[in-house]
């Protein structure tokens, strides 16, 4: 896990709030995703220790229907409550642990952060998974290494066997074609145009600290930027495949920002590894 040093590692004593039967809150993830890298990233910067389940793309839907989260990962098991929505679980993180804050003090640049998210969740984030899916797609040893970094051995030569099949899967389950190409590209220049005209000469979106609005756009990036700090594996970083999804970025200065969130505010994780779970949960 990274750590780098960042206003992290300043932070105070881990902010311990309790998840289902007395153990840590639960995240389920898919480590490739944008909206879950958003659900990461809260919990990490407000220093919530917290265990980690990651599912294979595909079969999460199912997982998150088991879990009574809805349809999508990321889902957040905390305290009693099953949260299915990365908007939600950054609500409820802020609630139980407001500092450090994501949410500006002041009500209307707290109300005009949380527009920025919620834009960003229906306008933006989709279209860059899109996007990625759709580049990575096109090389097997590229979408395997990022989708599903930890197969390995006979059930990597597997996968490899089936992946033309689930590339066609995938493509029709995204509908992904010119059209829906041609859409999600111009979404992503204009919300680049967007934000660099508001960021200006500014360092953050919303007043002069980092808020919900930065972590979103940042994180719902992130899969086509790669940050170094981006705490799973990224095959793409830097890939050919994925240069036009970068240009496009980089048109608004979007790449470079994005960049310098990571190397700012991203850092330390608060995942409790496997092996120390039930230690941390006793020490908690
Ligand atoms: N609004 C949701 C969106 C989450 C989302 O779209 N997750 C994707 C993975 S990136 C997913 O699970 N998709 C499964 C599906 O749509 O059925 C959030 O912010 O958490």
């Amino acid at each position: 896990m990274t750590t780098t040093t960042t206003e992290q590692s300043e932070r105070r004593a881990p902010a311990v709030i309790p998840g289902p039967d007395g153990g840590l809150p639960v995240l389920w993830h898919l480590k490739v995703s944008n909206f879950n890298e958003k659900a990461r990233w809260a919990l990490d910067y407000k220093g919530v220790p917290h265990v980690r389940c990651a599912a294979l793309p595909g079969r999460h839907v199912h997982m998150a229907k088991r879990l009574g989260g809805g349809t999508t990962f990321p889902i957040l098991l905390i305290e009693d409550e099953v949260l299915g929505d990365s908007t939600e679980i950054i609500a409820a993180l802020e609630h139980r642990c407001p500092d450090p804050a994501l949410y500006p003090a002041d009500p209307r640049t707290r109300r005009k952060s949380l527009d920025i998210e919620d834009f960003l969740d229906e306008e933006l984030g989709p279209s860059v998974r899109l996007l990625v899916v759709h580049h990575m797609l096109a090389d097997p040893a590229l979408a395997l290494g990022a989708f599903v970094p930890d197969l390995t051995g006979t059930r990597r030569v597997a996968a490899r066997a089936l992946f033309p099949q689930v590339r066609r899967r995938v493509i029709a389950q995204f509908g992904i074609n010119d059209h829906s190409l041609g859409v999600a590209f111009e979404k992503l220049r204009a919300a680049g145009r967007r934000f660099a005209e508001r960021l200006g000469a500014r360092a953050y979106l919303v007043g002069d600290a980092f808020t919900v609005a930065d972590l979103t756009l940042a994180s719902l990036v992130a899969p086509a930027v790669a940050p170094d700090q981006f705490p799973y594996p990224q095959p793409q970083r830097g890939h050919p495949r994925l240069a036009p999804l970068r240009e496009a970025l980089d048109e608004s200065g979007l790449l470079d920002w994005t960049r310098h969130m990571y190397a700012r505010h991203r850092g330390l994780s608060s995942e409790v590894p496997a092996p120390d779970r039930g230690a941390r949960a006793r020490e908690s």
